[in-house]
């Protein structure tokens, strides 16, 4: 039996509805995108909140009637259902690893990169320059980490890279240049040629369905 679509609530330029879509695509999954209009407060009506996520944020999917919302958590569902061993370490130091990152993806790359990019792509009205200050504390690190390995953990691509990459590619839409940072391009060069890889619109170009 084929699998069934599995569906995407998001919005085009959200890295962190693109984090879900790439792993989608690079596990080869059927998806169908579901564009939640965050410009309109589509997703702050009483029936996305009751429905697909009280917390009035994208992304979530809907596989076939598991609904679950947070791209760190779906990252999580996605490789331990249909991962076949790959993308999540099974060891329990190898799946700490892991989290440890998935953490630095809710937090500092969040209020990093993403804050960065947020104030320049939908004119949020944060202050810029600490979040682009907290930016290169980050890709400091990151380029640190990919100085003793391939990939975030180790050798191979985990659901650490994917949650990782779509905000650190497109860390220069928010001034956040990646210039210093050579290990950190190789590795999104890196993640850029695995089979199935998809990118994410680079341009502000209003609203685009993949
Ligand atoms: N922890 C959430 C954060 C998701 C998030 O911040 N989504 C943004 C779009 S990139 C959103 O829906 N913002 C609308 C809002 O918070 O009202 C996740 O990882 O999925």
């Amino acid at each position: 039996m084929s699998q069934p679509a599995i569906k995407l609530y998001g919005f085009p330029l959200s890295g962190h509805s693109h984090r879900v879509e790439l792993m989608l695509s690079l596990l080869g999954l059927p998806m169908e995108f579901i564009l939640v209009d965050l410009k309109h407060g589509a997703h702050k009506t009483a029936e996305f909140l009751t429905e697909v996520n009280s917390f009035g944020q994208v992304p979530a999917i809907d596989d076939n009637g598991m609904v679950l919302a947070d791209s760190n958590a779906i990252l999580v569902y996605l490789a331990a259902t249909y991962g076949k061993g790959q993308w999540l370490p099974s060891d329990p130091v190898g799946q700490a690893r892991v989290q440890r990152w998935l953490s630095a993806a809710a937090g500092p790359l969040h209020v990093g990169p993403a804050s960065a990019r947020l104030a320049v792509v939908f004119g949020a009205e944060i202050d810029t320059a600490n979040a682009i200050a907290r930016s290169h504390a980050l890709l400091k690190l990151v380029e640190q980490q990919l100085s003793q390995t391939r990939f975030l953990v180790g050798e191979q691509p985990t659901i650490a890279d994917i949650a990782f990459y779509s905000y650190v590619a497109h860390a220069p839409e928010g001034n956040v240049s990646l210039a210093d940072y050579p290990k950190v391009r190789a590795w999104l060069a890196g993640i850029e040629a695995l089979p199935g890889f998809v990118g994410m619109p680079r341009t502000v170009a209003g609203l685009q369905t993949p």
